[in-house]
Order: C-alpha cells, then structure tokens, then sequence
C-alpha cells in the first residue's frame, strides 16, 4: 500500500508552520547580518584561532568544557550504550573501520539536542556551512580493541563530482567521548589537504604513516570539525576497552540530508529548542515537496544574496 502523500505533505507543513513561528520570534540572519552576526559570534565565544585553523588546516579542536560542560559527554555515552543494546549496529561491516555504528539517535534522546545545539560548534558550523546548514547524520562510532584503521578520505568523496568548490558542503562536527590517543584508533588528518579539492588518490588511502598524516591525540570532551574536502581517516586501535564518537555531520541548505530529519521531527523537539533547530531539522529548506510545491517559509525568509555565510 502506499504512503498517503496528502497526510505527509500535511504532517510536514503542520511541522513547517511551528518553524515559522519559531522564525518570526527569532529570525537567522540573511546577507550581510549573517556576515555581521558571525563576527559577532566568533568574538562572543573566541574562536578567531579555530576558524584561522580551519583554513589554514581544514579541521580545527575546541578543548573540553569549551563545547559543553564536560558532565554532556557521559550523558552522550550512557544514551548511546542505552540505544546500542537494543539496536542493529554492524550495518557497515566490521572491516569497515568505523566500528558499530548507530545511526539517526537524535530522536532518541534530548542529549543530541543539547550536542546539536551546543553555540561553539555552531558557530563553526555557521561559518563553514552558513547558517542555514543541515544536519545530515547523527551517528555513534563504537570501536573495540580489534577495529582496523579508517582508510584516508576525504567526505566530499561519493558525494560531489571533483574537482571540489573551495567552500565545505559537508562538515563533521566530531564529539570525541573517550580519549584519542594513538593505541585507542584516534583520528588522523593530512593538514591543508583541503585545498587540494580532490580525493584522496588510491595510492594513499592506507598511508596513515605518511610525514604528512597528523593523529588527532585529544582528550574526551574535545570536539573536533573539520571541512569536507580534508583528508583523513583512523589510525587501528589497539588498546582494551571501547572507542566512543558522535559524529554529527552537516551540509549546505541545497543538499540532501543523509538521513530524514524533518520526518522524525516533534512539536516537542521544536518547541524546546531555538529556532536554528528548525532550519537544521530542514524545515526551513524549500524543499522536499510534492503536491503542495515548495515551502513558502523559504520565500518568507528572503531572498539569498550569495554570501557564503548565509
Ligand atoms: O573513525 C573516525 O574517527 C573518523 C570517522 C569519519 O571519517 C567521519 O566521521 O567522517
Ligand atoms: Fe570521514
């Protein structure tokens, strides 16, 4: 039987009207504000040095406690252990290296909220992505003490045709849960590679030793993004015990999310959160549509100017 497309597309407009309301008490900035209230951001949170970081390396660190307070990074675990138990969680293959993975969690639990939502990261976020980015995957990487390195890669590869726009169209923000450290499978990134705009050739795609690759050695509570076109990958671990990640990655306002947010989406969850949730979730998005044509909530946000930070 067939999905009733009336009753989805009335569901999904029902959810795109909580979005505007959402907008009219709190709108994103368009043009030059957007540029403006990024500065205005970047200094309420200081992070000059990252976002010099992220284009002069294509990936920078906030230290723990700068993100979140460091009692958010056991509340992400033990919502994760919480969800690994009842969930399939080897879709990728053991040999994949990235470990169980436990997709789509953030309606799982208001922690992801919280992670999503956390203002430094954003920021980044914002200006990497612009300010209508949206989330495209909540995932938990749950590696053991067999798990094989992450072949390098850039996460523009399999998505967009090379070579690749200087500008990012798919950033991870990483929450790195328990400590990297070499023996435990951190991550490991080639700095500058970015502005290569291309993938990695085959030839190094298991170079994890090579001068140019740096391990990402950084305490839990760390999180880490960096732009879609860098380098990287993990180094095997080798050590006891279990690796944990919540890897959130986002893309660009015209891009199609990996996994469906709006359709998860709840009156509760929007009404909890600020209105950017709602952009995100890609409520504010023109589309998808079907017979009910595109969201005029994009119309009433204005036209774009072209800024890259929009
Ligand atoms: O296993 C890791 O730490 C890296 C995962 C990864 O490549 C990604 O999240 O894009
Ligand atoms: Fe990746």
């Amino acid at each position: 039987m067939a999905i009733d497309r009336y009753l989805l597309a009335k569901e999904l407009n029902a959810l795109r009207e909580l979005a505007l309301k959402k907008w009219a008490e709190d709108p994103l900035p368009v043009g030059r504000a957007a540029i403006e209230r990024l500065k205005t951001e970047i200094d309420a949170h200081d992070l000059q040095q990252n976002i010099t970081e992220l284009e002069t390396d294509g990936y920078t660190i906030l230290p723990p406690g700068k993100a979140a307070h460091i009692d958010l990074i056991e509340r992400i675990k033990q919502a994760m252990l919480r969800i690994m138990a009842t969930t399939r969680s080897d879709v990728m293959g053991a040999s994949s290296g990235l470990g169980s993975t436990l997709f789509h969690m953030l309606p799982e639990d208001p922690v992801f909220e919280e992670a999503l939502m956390a203002p430094a990261p954003l920021t980044l976020l914002s200006y990497i992505l612009g300010y209508r980015a949206k989330l495209s995957q909540c995932t938990g990487l749950i590696k053991n003490s067999d798990a094989p390195a992450l072949p390098l890669h850039a996460d523009h590869s399999g998505k967009f045709p090379a070579p690749w726009s200087r500008l990012s169209n798919y950033s991870v923000v990483t929450w790195v849960l328990t400590d990297y450290t070499r023996e435990n499978g951190a991550l490991c990134v080639w700095p500058g590679s970015h502005r290569f705009s291309r993938p990695v050739p085959p030839d190094l795609i298991m170079a994890h030793d090579h001068e140019e690759i740096r391990v990402v050695e950084v305490p839990a509570g760390s999180v880490i993004i960096w732009h879609g076109s860098l380098w990287h990958g993990a180094v095997p671990r080798t050590a006891e015990g279990q690796r944990m990640a919540l890897v959130l990655p986002h893309v660009r306002d015209p891009i199609q999310p990996q996994e469906i947010f709006w359709a998860s989406t709840t009156p509760e969850m929007i009404e909890r959160n600020q209105s950017r949730f709602c952009t995100l979730m890609g409520l504010t998005s023109a589309g998808p549509w079907m017979q009910d044509g595109p969201n005029p909530a994009r119309l009433a946000m204005g036209p774009t100017t072209g800024s890259q930070f929009e």
